[in-house]
């Protein structure tokens, strides 16, 4: 069962790994193809086109992290367009703008950022806002018991139970490695659940619904666990402040 947590994805059906030689080879296409020149975000874009599984997660990235979207193409939003709706069982549904996330009081957080693919991104900083301080703003009604988050790739979801979304260390990101996240990180604002494994932390974050149960995410759906802890001193990580 340990084994199954650390590696959940060789319980999906479709098992990244397995689709290695499949994506290096559409990989080593795209390196010739003059998009590359437009740079990395653009191979990223392009080799997602190619792959809408999500094992674009299998290239190298600079920086240590890989790029993962279940979908080909997701729209860019800023501070113009950018919305979080914050609804469910509670008592003051609110849709945030991005200014009023950034006006909230910000948490900071360092931790190992680890995907169960295997790779690790040690002492990342995020900052945003603590879920928490959202969910007491919104006022949980008695009947609540988890959180379900969806994204505006239209496709992404996951879960938090009440108990772990209001832990310090889970926060609304604004920023990521001290700027403000990236499209590709899933900017403008994603969810960072820090001793989680970073499944949970859903990119592209546009819904926050307070829930009478967990209802599974998209990997979850497809054979990953609910609980996405990290295991041992991962899971306790290496200091975070307020
Ligand atoms: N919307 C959305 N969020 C997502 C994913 C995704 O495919 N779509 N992948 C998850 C997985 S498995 C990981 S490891 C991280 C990857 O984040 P990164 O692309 O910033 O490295 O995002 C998580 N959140
Ligand atoms: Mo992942």
């Amino acid at each position: 069962m340990s084994d199954r947590r650390k590696d959940p994805v060789e319980g999906a059906p479709i098992g990244r790994r397995a689709m290695l030689a499949t994506l290096a080879a559409g990989a080593a296409g795209l390196a010739t193809a003059p998009s590359l020149q437009r740079g990395w975000e653009r191979f990223l874009g392009a080799a997602s086109q190619v792959d809408s599984t999500g094992l674009t997660g299998l290239l190298p990235n600079p920086g240590g992290f890989r790029y993962y979207s279940v979908v080909g193409s997701v729209p860019r939003k800023d501070d113009t367009d950018y919305e979080l709706r914050v609804d469910g069982l509670v008592d003051r549904p609110k849709t945030y703008t991005l200014p009023e996330l950034r006006a909230m009081r910000q948490t900071r957080v360092v931790h190992d950022v680890l995907c169960t693919d295997g790779w690790r991104v040690e002492n990342t900083p995020f900052e945003g806002v603590r879920l928490a301080d959202i969910l007491d703003a919104a006022g949980v009604r008695g009947e609540g018991r988890a959180v379900r988050f969806t994204c505006f790739d239209g496709a992404y979801s996951e879960n938090l139970t009440l108990e772990q979304a209001r832990r310090s260390d889970v926060m609304v990101a604004l920023n990521m490695q001290d700027k403000p996240i990236t499209h590709e990180h899933g900017g403008p604002v994603r969810l960072y659940a820090a001793p989680m494994y970073f499944y949970k932390s859903a990119k592209w974050l546009s819904g926050i619904s307070v829930t009478d149960k967990v209802i599974p995410g998209y990997w979850e759906e497809r054979g990953y666990d609910i609980d996405g802890w990290l295991d041992g001193e991962d899971r306790h990580g290496n200091g975070s402040a307020a």
